[in-house]
Protein backbone atom coordinates (compact mmCIF):
# COMPACT_ATOMS: atom_id res chain seq x y z
CA UNK A 1 0.00 0.00 0.00
CA UNK A 2 2.72 2.31 0.85
CA UNK A 3 4.66 1.74 -2.37
CA UNK A 4 1.08 2.52 -4.21
CA UNK A 5 0.93 5.51 -2.49
CA UNK A 6 3.90 6.65 -3.14
CA UNK A 7 3.60 5.66 -7.20
CA UNK A 8 0.19 7.61 -6.90
CA UNK A 9 1.89 10.81 -5.19
CA UNK A 10 4.61 10.78 -7.89
CA UNK A 11 1.35 10.77 -10.65
CA UNK A 12 -0.15 13.81 -9.30
CA UNK A 13 3.34 15.53 -10.62
CA UNK A 14 3.62 13.22 -13.44
CA UNK A 15 4.54 15.76 -16.37
CA UNK A 16 4.61 14.36 -20.16
CA UNK A 17 5.44 17.38 -21.98
CA UNK A 18 9.02 16.62 -22.82
CA UNK A 19 8.88 12.79 -23.60
CA UNK A 20 7.37 12.25 -27.41
CA UNK A 21 6.54 8.87 -27.09
CA UNK A 22 6.98 6.45 -30.30
CA UNK A 23 3.54 4.89 -32.10
CA UNK A 24 1.65 7.09 -29.65
CA UNK A 25 -1.18 9.31 -29.96
CA UNK A 26 0.71 11.80 -27.89
CA UNK A 27 -1.83 14.34 -27.88
CA UNK A 28 -4.84 12.17 -26.88
CA UNK A 29 -3.16 10.09 -23.84
CA UNK A 30 -1.16 13.19 -22.21
CA UNK A 31 -4.94 14.74 -21.42
CA UNK A 32 -5.65 11.86 -19.30
CA UNK A 33 -2.31 10.27 -18.92
CA UNK A 34 -2.64 8.56 -15.67
CA UNK A 35 -4.29 5.11 -16.73
CA UNK A 36 -1.96 4.66 -19.11
CA UNK A 37 1.27 4.65 -16.75
CA UNK A 38 3.23 1.49 -15.82
CA UNK A 39 4.48 1.28 -12.22
CA UNK A 40 5.79 -2.45 -12.13
CA UNK A 41 4.93 -5.60 -13.46
CA UNK A 42 5.62 -8.83 -12.27
CA UNK A 43 4.84 -12.53 -13.40
CA UNK A 44 1.89 -12.16 -16.54
CA UNK A 45 0.72 -8.51 -14.56
CA UNK A 46 1.28 -5.07 -14.98
CA UNK A 47 0.24 -2.49 -11.88
CA UNK A 48 -0.48 1.23 -13.81
CA UNK A 49 0.92 4.04 -11.09
CA UNK A 50 -3.14 4.30 -9.93
CA UNK A 51 -2.98 0.27 -8.85
CA UNK A 52 -4.51 -1.22 -10.94
CA UNK A 53 -3.68 -4.83 -12.68
CA UNK A 54 -3.47 -5.63 -16.09
CA UNK A 55 -2.84 -8.93 -17.57
CA UNK A 56 -0.47 -8.51 -20.17
CA UNK A 57 -2.44 -9.95 -23.07
CA UNK A 58 0.59 -9.18 -25.63
CA UNK A 59 3.99 -9.89 -23.16
CA UNK A 60 5.05 -6.82 -23.50
CA UNK A 61 5.29 -6.01 -26.93
CA UNK A 62 5.56 -9.64 -27.78
CA UNK A 63 8.61 -9.51 -26.04
CA UNK A 64 8.10 -10.61 -22.50
CA UNK A 65 6.70 -14.48 -22.88
CA UNK A 66 8.33 -15.35 -19.49
CA UNK A 67 6.57 -13.20 -17.05
CA UNK A 68 8.17 -10.17 -15.40
CA UNK A 69 10.57 -10.22 -13.06
CA UNK A 70 11.59 -13.62 -13.39
CA UNK A 71 14.64 -13.90 -10.49
CA UNK A 72 17.03 -16.24 -12.33
CA UNK A 73 17.04 -13.36 -15.24
CA UNK A 74 17.63 -10.69 -12.64
CA UNK A 75 20.22 -12.26 -10.70
CA UNK A 76 21.87 -13.06 -14.13
CA UNK A 77 21.40 -9.41 -15.22
CA UNK A 78 22.58 -7.91 -11.72
CA UNK A 79 25.78 -10.27 -11.53
CA UNK A 80 26.77 -9.68 -15.35
CA UNK A 81 26.67 -5.64 -14.28
CA UNK A 82 29.02 -6.35 -11.37
CA UNK A 83 31.59 -8.70 -13.32
CA UNK A 84 31.44 -7.16 -16.57
CA UNK A 85 29.55 -4.24 -17.80
CA UNK A 86 30.57 -3.31 -20.69
CA UNK A 87 33.16 -5.07 -23.46
CA UNK A 88 34.14 -2.98 -26.49
CA UNK A 89 32.21 -4.61 -29.35
CA UNK A 90 34.48 -4.12 -32.30
CA UNK A 91 38.10 -6.17 -32.16
CA UNK A 92 37.40 -7.41 -28.75
CA UNK A 93 34.81 -10.14 -27.13
CA UNK A 94 33.59 -12.08 -23.92
CA UNK A 95 32.51 -15.29 -23.21
CA UNK A 96 29.06 -15.08 -22.63
CA UNK A 97 28.59 -13.88 -26.19
CA UNK A 98 30.39 -16.70 -28.01
CA UNK A 99 28.82 -19.38 -25.69
CA UNK A 100 25.32 -17.83 -26.57
CA UNK A 101 25.74 -17.44 -30.35
CA UNK A 102 26.75 -21.03 -30.07
CA UNK A 103 23.33 -21.96 -28.10
CA UNK A 104 21.15 -19.91 -30.53
CA UNK A 105 22.37 -21.88 -33.80
CA UNK A 106 21.71 -24.75 -32.02
CA UNK A 107 18.43 -24.08 -31.28
CA UNK A 108 17.77 -22.88 -35.03
CA UNK A 109 17.10 -24.78 -37.89
CA UNK A 110 20.13 -27.21 -39.78
CA UNK A 111 22.35 -25.35 -41.68
CA UNK A 112 22.43 -22.20 -39.52
CA UNK A 113 26.34 -21.31 -38.60
CA UNK A 114 26.98 -17.97 -37.22
CA UNK A 115 25.14 -14.82 -35.13
CA UNK A 116 25.77 -11.17 -36.14
CA UNK A 117 24.27 -9.46 -32.80
CA UNK A 118 22.46 -6.06 -32.54
CA UNK A 119 20.56 -3.95 -30.33
CA UNK A 120 16.90 -4.50 -31.76
CA UNK A 121 14.88 -6.08 -34.57
CA UNK A 122 15.27 -2.83 -36.40
CA UNK A 123 18.91 -2.97 -36.85
CA UNK A 124 18.57 -7.09 -37.01
CA UNK A 125 16.67 -5.96 -40.82
CA UNK A 126 19.49 -3.74 -41.59
CA UNK A 127 21.93 -6.28 -40.84
CA UNK A 128 20.59 -8.48 -42.95
CA UNK A 129 19.45 -6.58 -45.76
CA UNK A 130 23.61 -5.50 -46.15
CA UNK A 131 24.68 -8.77 -45.31
CA UNK A 132 22.50 -10.04 -48.47
CA UNK A 133 23.89 -7.36 -50.63
CA UNK A 134 27.43 -7.11 -49.49
CA UNK A 135 27.47 -11.86 -49.63
CA UNK A 136 26.17 -11.23 -53.23
CA UNK A 137 29.02 -8.76 -54.03
CA UNK A 138 31.35 -10.80 -52.13
CA UNK A 139 30.55 -14.12 -54.73
CA UNK A 140 31.04 -11.83 -57.64
CA UNK A 141 27.47 -11.12 -58.70
CA UNK A 142 27.69 -7.57 -57.63
CA UNK A 143 23.94 -6.74 -59.51
CA UNK A 144 22.32 -8.62 -57.44
CA UNK A 145 21.22 -5.54 -54.91
CA UNK A 146 17.34 -5.58 -54.85
CA UNK A 147 14.91 -6.46 -52.62
CA UNK A 148 11.59 -7.87 -52.29
CA UNK A 149 9.52 -7.33 -49.15
CA UNK A 150 5.66 -7.91 -48.74
CA UNK A 151 2.88 -6.17 -48.55
CA UNK A 152 1.50 -5.25 -44.89
CA UNK A 153 5.00 -6.51 -43.87
CA UNK A 154 6.49 -5.10 -40.41
CA UNK A 155 10.24 -5.02 -40.48
CA UNK A 156 11.19 -2.68 -38.04
CA UNK A 157 11.62 1.31 -38.68
CA UNK A 158 15.35 1.92 -40.00
CA UNK A 159 15.24 3.21 -43.81
CA UNK A 160 16.15 -0.46 -44.98
CA UNK A 161 12.77 -1.76 -42.73
CA UNK A 162 10.56 0.80 -43.61
CA UNK A 163 11.04 0.15 -47.75
CA UNK A 164 11.10 -3.21 -47.56
CA UNK A 165 7.92 -3.03 -45.53
CA UNK A 166 4.34 -2.59 -46.42
CA UNK A 167 2.67 -1.19 -43.95
CA UNK A 168 1.84 2.53 -45.77
CA UNK A 169 1.64 5.06 -42.68
CA UNK A 170 5.32 3.62 -41.43
CA UNK A 171 6.07 4.65 -45.19
CA UNK A 172 4.70 7.58 -46.39
CA UNK A 173 5.95 10.27 -44.71
CA UNK A 174 8.93 9.25 -44.95
CA UNK A 175 8.75 8.66 -48.51
CA UNK A 176 11.93 10.57 -50.28
CA UNK A 177 14.02 8.14 -48.25
CA UNK A 178 12.66 4.78 -49.01
CA UNK A 179 15.44 2.72 -50.75
CA UNK A 180 14.96 2.41 -54.71
CA UNK A 181 14.89 -1.17 -56.39
CA UNK A 182 12.31 -2.48 -53.89
CA UNK A 183 8.87 -4.54 -54.90
CA UNK A 184 6.42 -6.17 -52.41
CA UNK A 185 4.99 -9.25 -53.06
CA UNK A 186 1.00 -9.34 -52.45
CA UNK A 187 0.16 -10.28 -48.88
CA UNK A 188 -1.98 -13.06 -48.29
CA UNK A 189 -4.82 -12.03 -46.43
CA UNK A 190 -8.02 -12.16 -47.95
CA UNK A 191 -11.03 -12.47 -45.87
CA UNK A 192 -13.33 -13.71 -48.59
CA UNK A 193 -11.07 -16.56 -48.94
CA UNK A 194 -10.02 -17.59 -45.41
CA UNK A 195 -11.68 -15.19 -42.85
CA UNK A 196 -12.02 -17.08 -39.30
CA UNK A 197 -9.55 -19.47 -40.16
CA UNK A 198 -7.46 -21.81 -37.48
CA UNK A 199 -3.72 -21.94 -38.06
CA UNK A 200 -2.82 -21.73 -41.97
CA UNK A 201 -5.52 -20.78 -44.08
CA UNK A 202 -5.37 -23.37 -47.36
CA UNK A 203 -6.06 -21.08 -49.51
CA UNK A 204 -3.18 -18.87 -50.98
CA UNK A 205 -0.13 -20.71 -51.61
CA UNK A 206 -0.27 -19.44 -55.40
CA UNK A 207 0.35 -16.00 -54.17
CA UNK A 208 4.26 -17.07 -53.80
CA UNK A 209 4.10 -17.28 -57.61
CA UNK A 210 4.38 -13.39 -57.76
CA UNK A 211 8.08 -13.79 -56.97
CA UNK A 212 8.14 -15.60 -60.29
CA UNK A 213 6.55 -12.74 -62.40
CA UNK A 214 8.93 -10.35 -60.20
CA UNK A 215 11.90 -12.38 -61.60
CA UNK A 216 10.55 -12.48 -64.66
CA UNK A 217 10.20 -8.25 -64.66
CA UNK A 218 13.51 -7.46 -63.02
CA UNK A 219 15.63 -10.78 -63.64
CA UNK A 220 17.03 -12.92 -61.12
CA UNK A 221 20.75 -11.41 -61.98
CA UNK A 222 19.45 -8.16 -60.21
CA UNK A 223 17.64 -9.56 -56.92
CA UNK A 224 19.53 -10.09 -53.67
CA UNK A 225 16.97 -10.97 -51.16
CA UNK A 226 13.22 -11.53 -50.45
CA UNK A 227 12.56 -10.73 -46.71
CA UNK A 228 8.81 -11.91 -44.68
CA UNK A 229 7.68 -12.18 -41.54
CA UNK A 230 6.76 -16.11 -41.58
CA UNK A 231 3.59 -15.08 -40.07
CA UNK A 232 2.79 -11.09 -39.79
CA UNK A 233 2.71 -9.77 -36.88
CA UNK A 234 2.20 -6.57 -36.35
CA UNK A 235 0.05 -6.69 -39.42
CA UNK A 236 -2.81 -8.58 -37.64
CA UNK A 237 -1.58 -11.80 -37.15
CA UNK A 238 -1.76 -12.81 -40.63
CA UNK A 239 -0.89 -17.01 -40.89
CA UNK A 240 0.95 -18.26 -44.14
CA UNK A 241 -1.24 -20.20 -46.26
CA UNK A 242 -0.25 -23.87 -46.31
CA UNK A 243 2.52 -24.33 -49.11
CA UNK A 244 3.06 -20.71 -49.02
CA UNK A 245 6.61 -20.52 -47.45
CA UNK A 246 7.46 -23.34 -49.22
CA UNK A 247 6.84 -21.85 -52.70
CA UNK A 248 9.27 -18.53 -51.55
CA UNK A 249 11.62 -21.36 -50.98
CA UNK A 250 11.93 -22.90 -53.94
CA UNK A 251 11.34 -20.16 -56.28
CA UNK A 252 14.45 -18.30 -54.06
CA UNK A 253 15.85 -21.48 -55.08
CA UNK A 254 15.69 -21.89 -58.74
CA UNK A 255 17.10 -18.34 -58.83
CA UNK A 256 20.05 -17.93 -56.49
CA UNK A 257 18.11 -15.45 -54.64
CA UNK A 258 18.75 -15.58 -50.55
CA UNK A 259 15.57 -16.02 -48.32
CA UNK A 260 15.29 -13.70 -45.32
CA UNK A 261 12.85 -15.11 -42.17
CA UNK A 262 12.25 -12.04 -40.00
CA UNK A 263 11.16 -14.03 -36.43
CA UNK A 264 11.40 -10.83 -34.39
CA UNK A 265 8.04 -12.28 -33.02
CA UNK A 266 8.17 -15.59 -33.97
CA UNK A 267 11.51 -16.39 -32.44
CA UNK A 268 11.99 -18.31 -29.39
CA UNK A 269 8.69 -20.02 -29.43
CA UNK A 270 5.63 -17.84 -29.97
CA UNK A 271 4.59 -20.72 -32.32
CA UNK A 272 5.49 -23.63 -30.40
CA UNK A 273 8.67 -24.25 -32.02
CA UNK A 274 11.97 -22.68 -31.26
CA UNK A 275 11.82 -20.70 -35.29
CA UNK A 276 8.90 -20.34 -37.19
CA UNK A 277 11.52 -21.58 -39.89
CA UNK A 278 10.84 -25.01 -37.63
CA UNK A 279 6.78 -24.60 -37.11
CA UNK A 280 6.30 -24.37 -41.18
CA UNK A 281 9.34 -26.92 -42.19
CA UNK A 282 10.97 -23.96 -44.10
CA UNK A 283 14.58 -23.14 -43.92
CA UNK A 284 15.57 -19.19 -44.59
CA UNK A 285 19.21 -17.96 -45.74
CA UNK A 286 19.34 -15.56 -42.69
CA UNK A 287 16.83 -15.22 -39.52
CA UNK A 288 16.46 -12.38 -37.66
CA UNK A 289 15.51 -12.28 -34.09
CA UNK A 290 15.32 -10.12 -31.28
CA UNK A 291 12.49 -9.41 -28.20
CA UNK A 292 11.82 -12.70 -26.96
CA UNK A 293 16.00 -13.80 -26.85
CA UNK A 294 16.26 -11.86 -23.48
CA UNK A 295 12.65 -11.49 -22.57
CA UNK A 296 12.87 -7.61 -23.21
CA UNK A 297 14.55 -7.04 -19.88
CA UNK A 298 17.31 -5.73 -21.78
CA UNK A 299 17.92 -4.89 -25.74
CA UNK A 300 18.88 -7.18 -27.87
CA UNK A 301 19.00 -8.65 -31.83
CA UNK A 302 20.61 -10.33 -34.49
CA UNK A 303 20.73 -12.11 -37.64
CA UNK A 304 21.57 -16.11 -37.66
CA UNK A 305 23.22 -16.86 -40.87
CA UNK A 306 24.12 -20.25 -42.91
CA UNK A 307 27.45 -20.86 -42.90
CA UNK A 308 27.90 -20.27 -46.40
CA UNK A 309 27.02 -16.80 -46.04
CA UNK A 310 29.86 -16.44 -43.34
CA UNK A 311 32.01 -18.05 -45.50
CA UNK A 312 31.60 -16.58 -48.66
CA UNK A 313 33.04 -13.08 -46.23
CA UNK A 314 36.50 -15.24 -45.11
CA UNK A 315 38.44 -14.36 -47.55
CA UNK A 316 41.24 -11.98 -47.93
CA UNK A 317 44.03 -10.82 -45.76
CA UNK A 318 43.55 -12.76 -42.56
CA UNK A 319 44.65 -8.86 -40.55
CA UNK A 320 41.64 -7.46 -42.92
CA UNK A 321 37.98 -6.67 -41.59
CA UNK A 322 35.68 -9.26 -43.16
CA UNK A 323 32.32 -6.76 -43.10
CA UNK A 324 32.02 -3.30 -42.59
CA UNK A 325 29.25 -3.12 -40.07
CA UNK A 326 28.58 -3.43 -36.11
CA UNK A 327 26.85 -1.45 -33.19
CA UNK A 328 28.95 0.03 -30.02
CA UNK A 329 26.34 -2.20 -28.20
CA UNK A 330 26.78 -5.50 -30.18
CA UNK A 331 26.93 -8.75 -27.98
CA UNK A 332 26.31 -6.50 -24.83
CA UNK A 333 27.67 -8.48 -22.19
CA UNK A 334 24.27 -7.19 -20.21
CA UNK A 335 22.36 -8.76 -22.24
CA UNK A 336 23.80 -12.10 -23.03
CA UNK A 337 23.84 -12.69 -20.00
CA UNK A 338 19.61 -11.92 -20.06
CA UNK A 339 19.44 -14.30 -22.91
CA UNK A 340 21.51 -17.11 -21.22
CA UNK A 341 19.47 -17.07 -18.41
CA UNK A 342 16.15 -16.77 -20.69
CA UNK A 343 17.27 -19.91 -22.87
CA UNK A 344 18.27 -21.35 -19.30
CA UNK A 345 14.85 -20.63 -18.02
CA UNK A 346 12.66 -21.71 -21.40
CA UNK A 347 14.63 -25.32 -21.03
CA UNK A 348 14.31 -25.87 -17.43
CA UNK A 349 10.56 -24.89 -17.42
CA UNK A 350 9.89 -26.14 -20.90
CA UNK A 351 8.23 -23.28 -21.97
CA UNK A 352 8.34 -23.73 -25.45
CA UNK A 353 6.22 -26.96 -24.88
CA UNK A 354 3.84 -25.06 -22.32
CA UNK A 355 3.10 -22.41 -25.59
CA UNK A 356 2.40 -25.40 -27.81
CA UNK A 357 -0.04 -27.07 -25.11
CA UNK A 358 -1.64 -22.93 -24.39
CA UNK A 359 -2.06 -22.95 -28.56
CA UNK A 360 -5.06 -24.88 -28.71
CA UNK A 361 -6.80 -23.11 -25.33
CA UNK A 362 -6.27 -19.52 -26.83
CA UNK A 363 -7.88 -20.93 -30.40
CA UNK A 364 -10.60 -22.10 -29.55
CA UNK A 365 -11.48 -19.41 -27.04
CA UNK A 366 -10.74 -16.40 -29.23
CA UNK A 367 -12.69 -18.21 -32.32
CA UNK A 368 -15.68 -18.20 -29.99
CA UNK A 369 -15.67 -14.51 -30.27
CA UNK A 370 -17.02 -15.04 -33.85
CA UNK A 371 -20.57 -13.22 -34.38
CA UNK A 372 -19.86 -11.54 -31.58
CA UNK A 373 -21.04 -7.37 -32.63
CA UNK A 374 -18.57 -5.73 -35.26
CA UNK A 375 -16.24 -9.05 -35.30
CA UNK A 376 -14.99 -9.20 -38.83
CA UNK A 377 -12.41 -11.98 -38.33
CA UNK A 378 -10.54 -14.21 -36.09
CA UNK A 379 -7.01 -15.13 -37.39
CA UNK A 380 -4.66 -17.42 -34.82
CA UNK A 381 -1.57 -19.50 -34.71
CA UNK A 382 0.73 -20.74 -31.78
CA UNK A 383 0.18 -18.28 -28.69
CA UNK A 384 -0.70 -15.32 -31.10
CA UNK A 385 -4.30 -14.13 -32.30
CA UNK A 386 -6.05 -11.28 -33.96
CA UNK A 387 -9.55 -9.97 -33.78
CA UNK A 388 -10.22 -7.63 -36.27
CA UNK A 389 -13.47 -5.17 -35.73
CA UNK A 390 -15.22 -3.67 -38.30
CA UNK A 391 -14.23 -0.04 -38.51
CA UNK A 392 -16.30 2.95 -37.95
CA UNK A 393 -16.46 4.41 -41.03
CA UNK A 394 -16.13 7.60 -40.18
CA UNK A 395 -13.37 7.27 -37.72
CA UNK A 396 -11.17 4.45 -38.52
CA UNK A 397 -9.32 2.78 -35.48
CA UNK A 398 -11.40 4.23 -32.84
CA UNK A 399 -13.30 1.31 -32.97
CA UNK A 400 -10.19 -0.59 -31.09
CA UNK A 401 -9.31 2.30 -28.76
CA UNK A 402 -12.96 1.79 -27.06
CA UNK A 403 -11.83 -1.63 -26.53
CA UNK A 404 -8.23 -1.33 -25.86
CA UNK A 405 -9.78 1.34 -23.17
CA UNK A 406 -12.94 -0.77 -21.82
CA UNK A 407 -10.65 -3.54 -21.64
CA UNK A 408 -8.25 -1.97 -19.09
CA UNK A 409 -11.02 -1.69 -16.71
CA UNK A 410 -11.74 -5.63 -17.26
CA UNK A 411 -7.81 -5.46 -16.11
CA UNK A 412 -6.16 -6.60 -19.35
CA UNK A 413 -3.80 -4.66 -21.57
CA UNK A 414 -4.83 -5.27 -24.94
CA UNK A 415 -2.76 -4.36 -28.12
CA UNK A 416 -4.46 -2.43 -30.97
CA UNK A 417 -3.43 -1.20 -34.12
CA UNK A 418 -5.87 0.01 -36.56
CA UNK A 419 -9.16 -1.89 -35.66
CA UNK A 420 -7.65 -4.83 -34.56
CA UNK A 421 -6.82 -6.08 -31.27
CA UNK A 422 -4.13 -8.53 -30.93
CA UNK A 423 -3.29 -10.52 -28.25
CA UNK A 424 0.21 -12.95 -27.70
CA UNK A 425 -0.22 -14.06 -23.93
CA UNK A 426 3.10 -14.49 -22.04
CA UNK A 427 3.99 -18.59 -22.57
CA UNK A 428 3.42 -18.75 -18.29
CA UNK A 429 0.09 -18.06 -18.25
CA UNK A 430 -2.65 -20.45 -16.96
CA UNK A 431 -5.78 -21.60 -19.36
CA UNK A 432 -8.02 -19.89 -17.00
CA UNK A 433 -5.83 -16.60 -17.70
CA UNK A 434 -6.18 -17.12 -21.33
CA UNK A 435 -10.14 -17.76 -21.36
CA UNK A 436 -10.37 -14.86 -18.91
CA UNK A 437 -8.78 -12.67 -21.52
CA UNK A 438 -10.79 -13.66 -24.03
CA UNK A 439 -14.35 -13.45 -21.82
CA UNK A 440 -12.64 -9.60 -20.84
CA UNK A 441 -12.58 -9.40 -24.31
CA UNK A 442 -16.08 -10.30 -25.27
CA UNK A 443 -16.94 -7.91 -22.33
CA UNK A 444 -14.98 -4.98 -24.03
CA UNK A 445 -16.25 -5.81 -27.41
CA UNK A 446 -19.85 -6.27 -26.43
CA UNK A 447 -19.86 -2.36 -24.24
CA UNK A 448 -18.33 -0.72 -27.56
CA UNK A 449 -20.49 -1.89 -30.16
N1 LIG B 1 10.62 -7.04 -37.40
C1 LIG B 1 9.44 -7.52 -36.94
C2 LIG B 1 8.83 -8.72 -37.59
C3 LIG B 1 8.84 -6.90 -35.85
O1 LIG B 1 7.67 -7.38 -35.41
C4 LIG B 1 10.67 -5.33 -35.79
C5 LIG B 1 11.21 -5.99 -36.87
C6 LIG B 1 11.37 -4.16 -35.22
O2 LIG B 1 11.88 -4.43 -33.96
P1 LIG B 1 12.34 -3.24 -32.99
O3 LIG B 1 13.01 -3.98 -31.87
O4 LIG B 1 13.27 -2.39 -33.75
O5 LIG B 1 11.08 -2.51 -32.59
C7 LIG B 1 9.46 -5.80 -35.25
C8 LIG B 1 8.85 -5.07 -34.08
C9 LIG B 1 3.01 -4.71 -32.30
C10 LIG B 1 4.46 -4.32 -32.23
O6 LIG B 1 2.23 -4.28 -31.47
C11 LIG B 1 5.36 -5.03 -33.01
C12 LIG B 1 6.69 -4.67 -33.01
C13 LIG B 1 7.13 -3.63 -32.21
C14 LIG B 1 6.23 -2.95 -31.41
C15 LIG B 1 4.87 -3.28 -31.43
O7 LIG B 1 2.64 -5.50 -33.19
N2 LIG B 1 7.53 -5.39 -33.82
Amino acid sequence: MKREAAALEQAAGLRTEAYWMPFTHNRYLKKSPRSRILARAEGAYYTTIEGRRLFDCLSGLWCCPLGHGHPKIAEAVANQVKELDYSPAFQMGHPKVFSLAERIVAMAPEGMGEVFFCNSGSEAVDTALKIAVAYHRMKGEASRTRLIGRERGYHGVGIGGISVGGIAPNRKMFAPLLLPGVDHLPHTHNAAEMAFSRGQPKWGAHLAEELERMVALHDASTIAAVIVEPMQGSGGVIVPPAGYLEKLRSICDRHGILLIFDEVITGFGRLGEPFGAQRFGVTPDMICFAKIVTNGVVPMGGVIVKGAIHDAFMTGPETAVELFHGYTYSGHPVAAAAAHAVLDVMQQEDLIRRAQELAPVLEQAVHSLKGEPGVADIRSIGLAAAVELEPNPAQPGVRALRVFERGMEEGMLFRFTGDTIAMAPPFISTQAEIETMIEKLRVAIRAVR
